[in-house]
C-alpha cells in the first residue's frame, strides 16, 4: 500500500540541518558582554544562562538574590518581576545597561531570545520596550506522530517534513538531539505545549500511558528546560485496548477507578504533564457514545482523573458520521460538532478544554468559522489550526497560511467590536463584554489555541522552506493575534534570511504573500472545499469524495454546484451562527462570494458581484491562478545566488510540481465545469 504520509518525499537525516530562523551565529551578540541573572534555580534559567554563555557572554552572574555589588560593570541584567503578567517580559537600555525583566523564567526565556533577535543593538543607545505579553495562555503543537509506521499514513500521520522527531519505526529515538534543537526553536517564538504522539491512537502509542511511560518522561525531560510541557493523546478504550477492563464506559465505576489510577501513575513519572489530548467518537476513534454516554460524561471522566494533578483535557470537537450514506441529503456534516456539543454547554468540569476545528468541515482552505466557537458561553474552547498543510499544498505548493488565520482570528462572530482571537484569549465562547449571557465559570480560566505541527527530520525542517513561515507565523499569532501576515513575514525573512541581498526580501515577498490566495484560485472554487484525491487528499479528483461515506459533496448537477445550507430550503446550518451571520450567509445576494457554494446550491449561470456568471469565474481564477503560479515559479530564478544553492534547488523543485500540480487542477475543474454547464468560456481558453 502506498505511503499518504511523505515521509519518502523529503530527505532526511543528511546530517546538514537549517537553522529556520534563530541566528546562525550566537556568538555575536553578547561576545565580551557581562550578565548578571538574578533569578531562583529552575531548569527555564539554567537554559538561558546556558544560552548566555554560549552566545558568547564573557562572564555571568547568577544569584537568587540581588547582587548589587558588581552591577557597575555588569553589560545586561536579568530580573524576575512577578507583578507582570504570566510569562510576559520587559526589554530596556538605560545607563550603559541592557535589562531583561521577566514574570517567571519562561518570561525571561522569551525575552532573551528577544534580545537575541535585536542583535547589536540590544546593546546600543537608550531605549524602553513595552512590555511583551502573550495574548492567549496556552500555545499548543499537536503532533500526529505513530510509534510504529502506520501501514497507510506512515510514521507522522500527515506529515510532509520527513519523519517523526521523536519516534523512529516502534521506537523512540535514541538520540534526542534534534529534539532539543526543536524545543528551542518552538521556545524562540513562545510555544509552550506539545502534544507527543497522533490523535489517532493505536494499540501501541495507548502504551504510553503505562509500559512505556519511561518515553514520555524522556521526552518531557527534553521539553521542559525550554517551556515546554508535554500532553498525552489517550485512547478512549485505553482500559480495554491495554487488557485492563472489559469496558470504557464513563459511567462505569471501575473505569474511573482506571484512570484515577493510571493517571496517578502518569504524574507520578512526569508531575507536569498538560494532560490528555482526546479524539472520542471520531473517524472511527472510540468514545462515550458506545455506552449511551454524553461527550461531557466522556470528557468528565478524564477530567476528574487529572483534576488532582492540575491537569486538562483537551477534547476535540471533531465528532461528526464518517459512515454517511451519500444520497441521504438530510444529514449535514457541517452541522455535526454544534449539534453534538452545545446542548452540553455548562456541563463540563472546569479542566475540560474543548477543542475546535476552525472550520465546520476539515480543514479546507477555505471554510467559514465554525459556528460552535462562539456558542458555548460556559465552556472552556480551544481553536484548532492545522500548520501541516493536508488540503494546502502539502508543503509542496508555497501557501502562506497566517493570511487565513488573520482571518479567522478576525472573525467577529456577533458583528460587533469582538473578534475570534478575544474569545480564544479568554477560552470563553464569549464576548469579553458580554453582560447577556450566564458570567464563565472562574476556576481554572485561561485560553488556548492548538496547531497541528509541520516539522519532521527533514533537513529544512517542514519540506517547503516556506513553510517554516507557517510555523513561525502561528506562533506569533498565538503570542499576538493583532499582528499582520506581512509583518509576521517580514520578521521571518528578516531572522532567516540575516544580512542577505536587498534584492532577495521583494522577491520572497512577492512569492509568499498571497500564496493563500493564490492555492485557492486554482483549487477547489468558493469554499467547496473537498475536490481532492481520496486518501492522501493531494491534487484534483473533483468527484473522488462525490459518492463516498465522508459527508463532503458538492452536489455538482447540469443546473449548477454547491451545498444548500440555507433554513428556507437546505440543512438549516446558517442557523448555528449568531446574527448578523444567519441572515448574512442565508442570502445568495449578501453571502461572501468566496464562501458562496458552502452554503448554497447555485446555477452555473447565476450572476456573480461582477457580472460573470458562476462558470465564467470559475473559468478566470483557475486560467488565472495556474499562470501566476507559472510566473512565481520563473521569478524565483532570480533568487538563484541570492540564498543557499540546497535552498535555492527545493524551492525550485516545489514550484515546478506546484506548476503542474496547479495546471492538472485547473484542466480538470474548468473541463469538469464546461462538461456540466454546457457554457463556454468568454476568452476561448482550451477546455477537455
Ligand atoms: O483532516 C483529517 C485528516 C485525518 C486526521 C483528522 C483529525 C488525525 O485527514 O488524518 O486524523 O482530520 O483531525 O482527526
Amino acid at each position: 500500500m502506498a505511503l499518504i504520509g511523505s515521509e519518502d518525499r523529503s530527505p532526511d537525516d543528511t546530517g546538514w540541518l537549517h537553522p529556520a530562523w534563530l541566528p546562525r551565529s550566537l556568538t555575536a551578540p553578547l561576545r565580551a558582554r557581562t550578565v548578571l541573572v538574578v533569578a531562583p534555580e529552575h531548569p527555564v534559567i539554567r537554559t538561558v544562562v546556558d544560552e548566555l554563555s554560549h552566545a558568547g557572554a564573557k562572564a555571568i552572574w547568577l544569584t537568587d538574590t540581588d547582587a548589587t555589588a558588581s552591577r557597575a560593570v555588569i553589560d545586561l541584567t536579568i530580573t524576575i518581576d512577578p507583578e507582570l503578567p504570566p510569562e510576559s517580559f520587559r526589554l530596556a537600555r538605560h545607563g550603559g545597561q541592557t535589562s531583561l525583566v521577566g514574570a517567571d523564567p519562561k518570561g525571561v526565556l522569551y525575552g532573551h531570545f528577544h534580545l537575541l533577535r535585536r542583535g547589536r543593538l540590544a546593546f546600543q543607545g537608550q531605549w524602553r520596550q513595552p512590555v511583551s505579553t502573550p495574548a492567549i495562555g496556552l500555545r499548543m503543537l499537536d503532533h500526529w506522530d505513530n510509534i510504529d509506521v502506520h501501514p497507510v499514513m506512515g510514521q507522522v500521520e500527515r506529515g510532509y517534513a520527513g519523519g517523526s522527531l521523536f519516534y523512529d519505526a516502534g521506537s523512540l529515538r535514541w538520540d534526542l538531539g534534534r529534539v532539543d534543537q526543536y524545543a528551542r526553536l518552538l521556545a524562540s517564538v513562545g510555544v509552550n505545549a506539545v502534544s507527543i504522539n497522533n490523535v489517532n491512537v493505536h494499540a501501541t502509542e495507548t502504551t504510553l500511558l503505562t509500559t512505556r511511560l519511561d518515553w514520555v518522561t524522556r521526552l518531557a525531560d527534553h521539553l521542559r528546560p525550554w517551556g515546554i510541557t508535554v500532553f498525552l493523546s489517550v485512547n478512549f478504550a485505553a482500559p480495554i485496548v491495554l487488557g485492563d477492563l472489559d469496558s470504557c464506559d464513563p459511567c462505569d465505576q471501575r473505569v474511573r477507578q482506571w484512570w484515577a489510577d493510571t493517571t496517578d501513575r502518569v504524574y507520578a513519572a512526569v508531575p507536569d504533564l498538560g494532560g490528555y489530548l482526546v479524539k472520542a467518537d471520531s473517524e472511527g476513534q472510540p468514545g462515550p457514545f458506545a455506552y449511551g454516554r454524553s461527550h461531557a460524561d466522556g470528557a468528565n471522566l478524564l477530567a476528574r482523573a487529572l483534576s488532582p494533578h492540575q491537569g486538562v483535557v483537551l477534547w476535540r470537537c471533531f465528532v461528526y458520521n464518517h459512515r454517511q450514506d451519500w444520497r441521504d441529503r438530510s444529514t449535514d456534516r457541517a452541522r455535526a460538532a454544534f449539534d453534538h456539543f452545545v446542548e452540553l454547554d455548562g456541563a463540563f468540569l472546569d479542566n475540560v478544554i474543548l477543542q475546535i476545528k476552525h472550520g465546520p468541515i476539515d480543514f479546507q482552505v477555505r471554510e467559514p468559522v465554525s459556528p460552535l466557537l462562539a456558542a458555548m458561553p460556559r465552556t472552556r474552547v480551544c481553536l484548532e489550526l492545522q500548520v501541516t498543510a493536508e488540503y494546502t499544498g502539502q508543503q509542496r505548493h508555497v501557501h502562506y497560511l497566517p493570511e487565513a488565520w488573520q482571518e479567522i482570528l478576525g472573525f467577529r462572530p456577533w458583528g460587533d467590536e469582538t473578534k475570534l482571537w478575544q474569545l480564544m484569549a479568554i477560552g470563553q465562547s464569549q464576548s469579553p463584554e458580554s453582560t447577556t449571557t450566564e458570567s464563565p465559570r472562574s476556576v481554572r480560566s485561561g485560553g488556548a489555541i492548538a496547531a497541528v505541527s509541520n516539522v519532521g527530520r527533514d533537513e529544512f525542517w517542514t519540506g517547503h522552506p516556506f513553510a517554516q513561515a507557517n510555523l513561525y507565523g502561528f506562533a506569533r499569532l498565538a503570542w499576538d493575534p493583532t499582528l499582520t501576515p506581512a509583518a509576521i513575514l517580514d520578521e521571518w525573512i528578516g531572522s532567516t534570511f540575516p544580512e542577505a541581498n536587498p534584492d532577495l526580501a521583494p522577491l520572497l515577498r512577492q512569492i509568499i504573500l498571497g500564496s493563500r490566495a493564490l492555492y485557492e484560485s486554482y483549487t477547489a472554487p468558493n469554499g467547496v472545499g473537498f475536490m481532492v484525491t481520496p486518501g492522501s487528499h493531494y491534487g484534483p479528483s473533483v468527484d473522488g469524495y462525490e459518492y463516498s461515506p465522508w459527508g463532503t459533496y458538492h452536489f455538482a448537477d447540469r443546473e449548477g454546484i454547491g451545498v444548500d445550507r440555507t433554513r428556507a430550503s437546505g440543512s438549516g446550518y446558517t442557523g448555528q451562527y449568531h446574527q448578523p451571520w444567519a441572515d448574512l450567509f442565508e442570502s445568495v445576494e449578501t453571502c461572501p462570494e468566496e464562501l458562496l457554494l458552502f452554503f448554497h446550491h447555485v446555477r452555473w449561470d447565476h450572476r456573480m458581484h461582477d457580472g460573470d456568471t458562476l462558470a465564467q469565474h470559475i473559468y478566470n481564477s483557475h486560467f488565472d491562478g495556474a499562470a501566476a503560479i507559472h510566473s512565481l515559479a520563473r521569478l524565483w530564478t532570480q533568487a538563484d545566488g541570492l540564498v543557499e544553492p540546497r535552498l535555492y534547488r527545493r524551492v525550485a523543485e516545489r514550484l515546478d510540481e506546484q506548476c503542474r500540480c496547479a495546471q492538472e487542477w485547473c484542466d480538470q475543474i474548468t473541463s469538469y465545469v464546461w462538461r456540466h454547464s454546457g457554457i463556454p468560456d468568454d476568452h476561448g481558453r482550451p477546455l477537455y
